[in-house]
């Protein structure tokens, strides 16, 4: 549409065997291309770390939140939104959050030509936002818990390489969650609840992951731990794509947030914060595309199915052939399910490639040849199997396929993530394994030994895993654990990654 990667494409008649991008194997080039190819996000906005979503890749987008809001919603969480501006004496209370924020933090100095008598942060995360009407709405212990969510944009001045949907200087796609409580266990065991959530977040959309306590000089800032949630990414390299945090009363003590509990005193309360970002995007794009480009898992394509006539006979057969595409369309729209016709002028072989390209999972080839035979082409995306199916079982045709493929995707999904988890008992075997995946190697947790570890390695500790009934289905599960690298004290199992 308007990216303007190779447009002479567009004019060419292309077909499967031939790409124009770059082979998964070169990652981050072919990451690169695919985005502006596929219509995902358009990374030329005139300022670093901005970026567009155009239409296709927004509606990805909005797909990929209702699930995130869905299954919040039916956790009782309930949504809500808070200004982006914050006042410098709010932000500037919790020593902590300043320390980690400070250097990330944009700030708004003026209204026109007039300085402002306060400072205005934009939001790097928005405790400091929230937290004070915090304060004002949680009187007594019959407000408790109070599970709030936004979905919002943030804005963090990153000195590091920026990458689009991966690392940004306005997220766009901030879903923070920020839940009270009455006392540090239920708060600990609400962590451990919005951990599964995430959980079965990526799940839907097929993307394998591990769950790990960081260490202490990696939590959050200002939180008492946190519990993250990564991918490995097609270069080996790990992508932190959520993160849980208990806030235990940091935050409470400083915003004041205190309710009554049942003998009328006055007590702190206890927090968590926890949060995903368009990360959630790049994870799915990066698990399931290939030299062809996307593949979308079924739920959250923008087109779920597209159909394509074939139309080379006189002007009667094609009419059939036109009228048959309608009523496919108009049936499985029916259902609930995004279809679209491509009767553009292009060659069927350009509209192919065009529409692998996007990832879209189902397409339906309609000629005169199926017709005579009441039948239909259905092709598969990600295996590229082609049946032909009776014209009367579209429908249920159509729906098992999308199921299947959801299954499917998640499998080789699994089985590419099991491939790269490493078992290790030295440093030199983790510096080798890191190169392709996750290490894991016993510590004896304690500090100093930790960061020799990744000292000498110059690799990322990601933190203790935390078991969970999703990973087991995983080799991830569980790893004998042995003696410290450093210390030679015995230890418990740590994953070790490079990041991005
Ligand atoms: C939790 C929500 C927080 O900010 N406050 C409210 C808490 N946690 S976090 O770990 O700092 O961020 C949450 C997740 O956002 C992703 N993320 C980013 N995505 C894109 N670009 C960035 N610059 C960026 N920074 C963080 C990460 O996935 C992180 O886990
Ligand atoms: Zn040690």
């Amino acid at each position: 549409m308007f990216m303007s990667v190779r447009p002479e494409f567009n004019h060419m008649e292309k077909n499967a065997q031939q790409s124009a991008l770059p082979p998964k194997s070169e990652f981050s080039e072919w990451y690169h291309e695919l985005l502006a190819a596929a219509e995902i996000l358009d990374v030329r906005y005139p300022v670093k770390g901005l970026c567009v979503w155009p239409p296709f890749g927004f509606s990805l987008r909005k797909n990929v939140y209702s699930i995130i809001r869905e299954l919040l919603d039916k956790d009782q969480h309930e949504e809500a939104m808070f200004p982006l501006l914050i006042p410098e004496n709010e932000f500037m209370k919790e020593a902590e959050h300043i320390k980690g924020f400070e250097d990330e933090v944009y700030w708004v100095t003026h209204g026109g030509t007039t300085p402002l008598e306060m400072k205005l942060a934009l939001r790097p995360t928005s405790e400091t936002a929230i937290y004070p009407m915090y304060k004002l709405w949680i009187r007594s212990h019959a407000d408790l818990p109070l599970k709030v969510y936004q979905i919002v944009n943030t804005f963090r001045y990153e000195t590091k390489h920026t990458r689009p949907l991966i690392r940004l200087r306005e997220i766009t796609s901030f879903k923070e969650a920020h839940t009270v409580h009455t006392d540090w266990e239920d708060a600990a065991k609400h962590v451990d609840r919005a951990i599964e959530i995430y959980q079965e977040f990526y799940r839907r959309l097929a993307v394998p992951t591990i769950v790990s306590k960081r260490p202490d000089w990696d939590k959050f800032p200002g939180a008492d731990y946190t519990l993250a949630v990564d991918t490995i990414m097609p270069d080996g390299r790990v992508l932190q794509i959520g993160t849980a945090h208990h806030l235990a009363d940091n935050f409470a003590k400083t915003f004041e947030i205190t309710y009554e509990d049942a003998d009328g005193e006055q007590v702190y309360a206890h927090q968590t914060c926890y949060g995903i970002s368009e990360r959630c995007v790049a994870a799915t794009i990066s698990a399931h595309g290939d030299d062809r480009g996307l593949v979308l898992p079924p739920e959250v394509a923008p087109v779920q199915v597209v159909i394509i006539p074939i139309v080379f006979g006189n002007r009667d057969t094609n009419r059939a052939v036109l009228d048959a595409c309608a009523s496919v369309r108009d049936t499985l729209t029916r259902d609930g399910l995004r279809v679209k016709i491509d009767d553009s002028d292009e060659r069927p072989g350009a509209k192919y490639y065009r529409w692998e390209q996007k990832g879209i999972p189902l397409r339906i080839e309609i000629g005169p040849r199926d017709l005579e035979k009441n039948s239909v082409m259905l092709v598969r995306r990600d295996t590229s199997e082609k049946r032909s199916i009776a014209i009367d079982s579209v429908e249920r045709e159509v729906a098992d396929s999308m199921d299947a493929m959801h299954g499917d995707m998640l499998r080789s999904a699994l089985q590419e993530f099991d491939s790269r988890i490493f078992d290790c008992t030295t440093l030199d075997e983790v510096r080798e394994n890191a190169a392709h995946g996750i290490a894991r190697i016993p510590w004896c947790l304690g500090y100093d030994c930790g960061r020799e570890m990744e000292e000498v390695t110059g690799i990322r500790m990601l933190g203790v895993p935390v078991e969970s009934q999703l990973q087991s289905q995983t080799r991830a599960k569980s790893a004998s654990a042995g003696r410290c690298p450093i210390c030679g004290r015995e230890g418990t199992t740590v994953l070790m990654a490079r990041t991005y």
